[in-house]
């Protein structure tokens, strides 16, 4: 990690400007470690952007959160175009798909790419960059963003480090799953930078029609073969969040040891999310769908099919 942070820090201090972008429907852990980063480019006077629009933003927590950053510069499409030199680089977070980025038009109007993601790597990565670091080892990309901070002795603004702690959480199911040794280190620069658990609990709140949508769906739930929870969303249309989130609830049920939910993304689309406690590896099953993920938190979005052909699919998958 010394390696990157050196090689980064090199890159920033030669370069005019960076903007930062993360996945589309970003999470706490996209702007949380795009705030992050843009918080030690501040310090190291490198001019730095976050190419997000906020006002199409449609993540509870995020928009919760978006109210405390009015001191970091967001731009989106509109004011891209004149800000850009030969000389400003593209600082990808939180994934590492070319096509998963909030603007993939982006890698046509800048050249000079940074890659930091987490996720297991796919064969479909962005293929020409500067750096491209990848490690499935951390939990979130806010914990590679808090040790870069510690590793330059900079301090993040407690309430970016709160934001931070808070992805971790989210990325973690509540620090459960893709927890290690280095997750609780990283948590612990954000609680020494000041992180605030009061403002932490209140990013993470949902609201009450949310939560009872939610509820409603995972009454309708099953238990499958003593240990696998599967919950076929009944709506005409759902987002990979709420999948989520839903696959994340029903991991807390007695005996489940992996979870399915499963809803229409759209009309033509199922969207599938797994999570597990870790002993049934949801990636390997996830891929066999064309998706991916991590051994514990997997998803998959499938064409021209049904959601009871799915959990047939996927069930067939387990064994009978
Ligand atoms: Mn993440």
């Amino acid at each position: 990690m010394k390696n990157l942070f050196e090689k980064l820090t090199e890159t920033m201090k030669k370069c005019d400007k960076a903007i930062l972008v993360a996945h589309q429907y970003p999470d706490l852990d996209a702007l949380g470690s795009c705030l992050g980063l843009s918080s030690i480019l501040n310090i190291l006077e490198v001019e730095n952007y976050i190419y997000l629009d906020v006002d199409k933003v449609d993540n509870y927590s995020v928009n919760l959160a978006l109210p405390f950053c009015s001191d970091y510069k967001f731009i989106n499409n509109d004011t891209i175009d004149s800000l850009l030199t030969e000389n400003t680089y593209l600082i990808v977070l939180d994934t590492h798909i070319p096509d998963r980025i909030e603007n993939p038009d982006l890698f046509n109007k800048i050249n000079k790419v940074i890659v930091l993601d987490h996720h297991i790597k796919n064969n479909n990565y962005i293929k020409e960059t500067e750096i491209l670091y990848i490690d499935s080892t951390l939990s979130s990309v806010v914990e590679l963003i808090a040790f870069y901070a510690n590793y330059l002795e900079i301090n993040i603004p407690s309430v970016i480090a709160s934001i931070m702690i808070a992805g971790m959480e989210v990325d973690t199911n509540g620090f459960n799953v893709k927890v290690t040794e280095q997750t609780f280190n990283a948590a612990a620069i954000l609680l020494s930078m000041g992180a605030d658990m009061i403002i932490k609990q209140n990013l993470l709140k949902e609201s009450k029609r949310e939560y009872l949508r939610k509820a409603n769906f995972i009454k309708s739930s099953h238990i499958y073969r003593k240990k696998y929870a599967f919950c076929l969303l009944d709506s005409p249309e759902t987002t990979q969040e709420e999948l989520a989130e839903i696959a994340e609830s029903l991991l807390g049920l007695e005996n489940v040891e992996a979870s399915f939910s499963i809803g229409q993304l759209d009309k033509k689309t199922v969207g599938i999310s797994a999570r597990s406690i870790g002993n049934i590896d949801v990636c390997e099953i996830m891929k066999q769908f064309g998706g991916g993920g991590h051994t514990t938190n997997a998803a998959s979005q499938i064409e021209k099919t049904t959601m009871k052909l799915m959990e047939k699919n996927i069930k067939k998958v387990l064994g009978d």
